[in-house]
This record gives C-alpha cells, sequence and structure tokens, in this order.
C-alpha cells in the first residue's frame, strides 16, 4: 500500500526561486502567454503563479520547433537562467526543450495578453475565466489576497478569534426589503445580509470576533457600488469604552495593512501603478456638521437630512482632503432612524447613535458602531419600532443572559478593493460579481 508522508518534491523550479539558478538550466511550468516573434529569434512570455516570464527562443538554443508553441498551451520548459538586465526581472530564460502538458482547444475570443484587456466590462465579466489571466486582472485580486491577510494578521495579533456564522438565517439582520427568501424544507428562511447576530453572540463567547465571508443583498438596482453578494469583514469587540474604540482599531487595521501590502505585494502594486493612502490619524466629523459643511462650501441645499446622497458623500471626500490630506473620513453619529434596531443611542440625544461610516475615496466602504447590550433596552427598541419579538428570540437570548458594552463594524471588501486601486466600479474587483442580471460566470 502507498502512504504519503507530506513530502512534495517537484522536478520544476518555483519562478521565485530562479534567480538562485543563474547560469544552470531549469525546468518550470507554466502557461504560454504571448508570443511576439522578433527577427532571428522570438520573445515567449511564460504566465507562472504570480510572474510573467520572460524566455527567449532561438532555433540555435532550442530543441523543437517555435510552431510547437500556442499561446494559453501549458508546458514544462527546460531552460538556461541568464541575466539580462532589460528584463523586468534581471534575467530571462533561453528556451532548450519543451513538453506540452495540454494545449487550448480553440483561442480566447477576447485578447488577454496585452498590458489591458480592451473590451467592455460585460466582455470583462462573461469572459474571467479567461480575462483573468491577464496579468493586470490577476494582480487585482492578489491584492485582495493581500489585504484579507493584513487584515487577519492584525486582528489575530490583537486578540481577535475568527468565526464562521451560517449563512442561511431565521430572520433577517440589517432590515429593509433587501433580503433574499428561499425555501427551507416547507418553511421560509433567508440569506444572511450579514453576519451581524452571530457576531454579536460570540463577544459573549470570546469578546473579540472577526468574520470574512460573503454576505447577501436583494439590491434591486444596478450601481456602481452595489452587488448582491459581496466580501464582507466583520469585527466585533466586548468591553469597549466607547464606540470611538472601534474607530481607532479601524484605524489601526487599515494602517498595519497598508503596510503589510507594501511589504508582501510590491510587484502586483507597481504591475497596477497603485499610490497606497497613508493612514496616519482619520479625521471624524458629526454627520450633521458634515451635511451643514458640504451644502454650505459647494453652495447645495440638504434635501435629506438624515442620509447621504452619493455626490455628498463624494464632496465631503473631495472636502476633507483638501483640508486635512486624508483620504478617509469617519462620519460619526448617524440619525436613529436611519440606524438598525441594534443600534446604541447617544445618551445626550437619542435621535442620534454611536455610529459612524467610514468614506474612502468619495464611497462609503464600512458601517460600525456600538450596540445596545442591557436586555431591557434592546427590548424596549424594538417595540417602540414595532418589531416581532418573536422572531428574534435566539438573538436576544444573548442580551437576556448577560453581554458586555460591544460594538464593530462591516467593511466591504469589493468596495474597498476598488477604490484602493482607484476603480470606478465595484464589479471590477469582484472575482465573479452577482448583480441583477448576472448569475454567471
Ligand atoms: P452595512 O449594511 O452598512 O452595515 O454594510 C457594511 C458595509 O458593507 C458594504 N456594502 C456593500 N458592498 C457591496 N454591495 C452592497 N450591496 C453592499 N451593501 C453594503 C459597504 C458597507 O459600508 N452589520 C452592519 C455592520 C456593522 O455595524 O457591524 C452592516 O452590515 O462597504
Amino acid at each position: 500500500m502507498k502512504t504519503m508522508n507530506g513530502e512534495i518534491t517537484k522536478q520544476t523550479v518555483a519562478p521565485e526561486c530562479l534567480q538562485e539558478h543563474m547560469g544552470e538550466s531549469v525546468r518550470i511550468h507554466g502557461s504560454i502567454y504571448k508570443i511576439r516573434k522578433m527577427r532571428g529569434f522570438a520573445f515567449v512570455l511564460l504566465r507562472t503563479a504570480r510572474q510573467v516570464v520572460q524566455c527567449i527562443y532561438s532555433e540555435e538554443k532550442a530543441s523543437f520547433s517555435l510552431e510547437e508553441l500556442v499561446e494559453e498551451s501549458c508546458v514544462i520548459f527546460t531552460a538556461e537562467v541568464v541575466a539580462e538586465e532589460r528584463s523586468r526581472t534581471g534575467y530571462e530564460l533561453h528556451l532548450l526543450a519543451v513538453e506540452v502538458l495540454s494545449t487550448p482547444h480553440e483561442a480566447s475570443p477576447i485578447v488577454i495578453n496585452n498590458k489591458l484587456v480592451d473590451t467592455s466590462l460585460e466582455n470583462l465579466l462573461n469572459y474571467r475565466p479567461v480575462t483573468l489571466r491577464n496579468e493586470k486582472e490577476r494582480a487585482i485580486f492578489k491584492i485582495q489576497e493581500g489585504i484579507t491577510f493584513g487584515i487577519r494578521k492584525f486582528l489575530q495579533e490583537n486578540g481577535f478569534t475568527e468565526i464562521h456564522s451560517p449563512k442561511i438565517v431565521y430572520s433577517g439582520a440589517e432590515g429593509g426589503a433587501n433580503i433574499f427568501r428561499i425555501g427551507y424544507f416547507g418553511r421560509e428562511a433567508y440569506l444572511a445580509q450579514s453576519p451581524q447576530f452571530y457576531k454579536q453572540m460570540m463577544v459573549g463567547v470570546y469578546e473579540r470576533v472577526f468574520e470574512i465571508a460573503p454576505v447577501f443583498r436583494a439590491e434591486k438596482h444596478d450601481t456602481s457600488r452595489h452587488l448582491n453578494e459581496y466580501t464582507s469583514v466583520d469585527f466585533e469587540m466586548g468591553y469597549i469604552e466607547s464606540f470611538e474604540e472601534i474607530m481607532q482599531t479601524e484605524t489601526a487595521m487599515l494602517r498595519a495593512v497598508m503596510a503589510y501590502l507594501e511589504e508582501k505585494y510590491t510587484h502586483e502594486l507597481e504591475l497596477l501603478a497603485v499610490k497606497l493612502p497613508e493612514v496616519t490619524e482619520i479625521p471624524a466629523i458629526r454627520f450633521h456638521e458634515a451635511k451643514e459643511l458640504v451644502a454650505k462650501e459647494y453652495h447645495r441645499e440638504i434635501k435629506d437630512y438624515e442620509d447621504f446622497e452619493p455626490e455628498e458623500e463624494k464632496l465631503l471626500c473631495e472636502l476633507i482632503q483638501k483640508k486635512t490630506g486624508s483620504e478617509f473620513v469617519f462620519v460619526t453619529h448617524y440619525p436613529s432612524k436611519k440606524r438598525p434596531f441594534y443600534a446604541m443611542e447617544s445618551a445626550e440625544n437619542n435621535e442620534v447613535t454611536e455610529s459612524f461610516d467610514l468614506l474612502f475615496r468619495g464611497l462609503e466602504i464600512t458601517t460600525g458602531g456600538q450596540r445596545i447590550h442591557s436586555y431591557e433596552e434592546q427590548v424596549a427598541k424594538m417595540e417602540r419600532l414595532g418589531m416581532n419579538l418573536s422572531l428574534f428570540e435566539s438573538y436576544l437570548m444573548m442580551h437576556k443572559y448577560g453581554m458586555p458594552p460591544h460594538g464593530g463594524l462591516g467593511l466591504g471588501l469589493e468596495r474597498f478593493t476598488s477604490k484602493l486601486l482607484g476603480q470606478e466600479n465595484v464589479r471590477r474587483a469582484t472575482l465573479f460579481p452577482r448583480d441583477t442580471g448576472r448569475l454567471e460566470p
């Protein structure tokens, strides 16, 4: 009988280690990204897991014909590693032999191996399995990986426990009409709009928790900011002294994420020419003051005293950046009417909540705040709002049996990624977006 001892030995080298093999002959696997024929030789770009490696084909050195190479075929090359200053990596591979592992059935209808995939957003998304192979397209999601790694690292180092809560739920956490109903063995259930209830419950268990997972919103409108499924980065912490502690934690988290990207993702940041924002201090402004400031500075009439229009978010960010240099701004004390039932109201004025949004480059990327932890207070508020308490018995169990003061936040990963990378549509930063018209790929 065969046994697996966990040892992984490969016949091919890891592209990151090529530098160590200068002057030697190596075997390397990858996909043929692009073939550019020149006079007397050809550039063959090999797409490996993270890098595109420049290879040189010449009849004198190679034991095979250039015709054997087809773009998007998967190969193992035997090649010599040669120093080359003009190559982005400082070396190139001189091809000696090839082993073709597979060839494509047909050529991609979309050209994917130019600097940019020059097509409409619709096509870009329709052909996602191939368009993502473009060097710059895939860099977006490598950076997104870096964001979640950076967040995880920061939260774990700060005493947060990672949890995984259910996505099929009994009642909606965020209210509103944007909830997906599903059949559940003869009963009605919903797709989770957020892990709100569960992360709060888990504060009673671990004190500090976080989750990075999909959530579902039945948004009926196609906008550049809304998805029907997105990845929510949630954290929740107990024993807070005020909701400002959550904003402080988010500031520190963002600072750590930028440092992490700077350290580990330079390749992709350079490819996409990304300028990371500085996160030193993030200004905080009260909601009503922000509304008035934007109205005054831009001579606008305030139409809605309880919410921001998208244009106002843009203008506020522009203004704050001009005044303070910060590309982030916290807006605090949102009106109670616009916040969910679990939001804690301010002691001095129950018309506003101990809550905040974080805006970045013109867009809301986070909502957070302190929650009601007292059972009596929570029940009273739900009754005042005319809610059916019987639907929330399991949620209220934690309040009934005791909870510390606590709060947390939810950050939209795709919104954050798209703004970080300077993209106008959140779909660009979503691997396989789900919107009103899109269920595939
Ligand atoms: P909220 O509903 O504001 O708050 O959502 C939190 C963050 O999630 C992102 N977001 C979206 N991203 C893409 N498409 C959507 N349809 C969409 N809706 C929201 C935004 C937003 O700031 N439970 C609270 C969070 C908390 O208080 O802990 C909540 O879900 O970036």
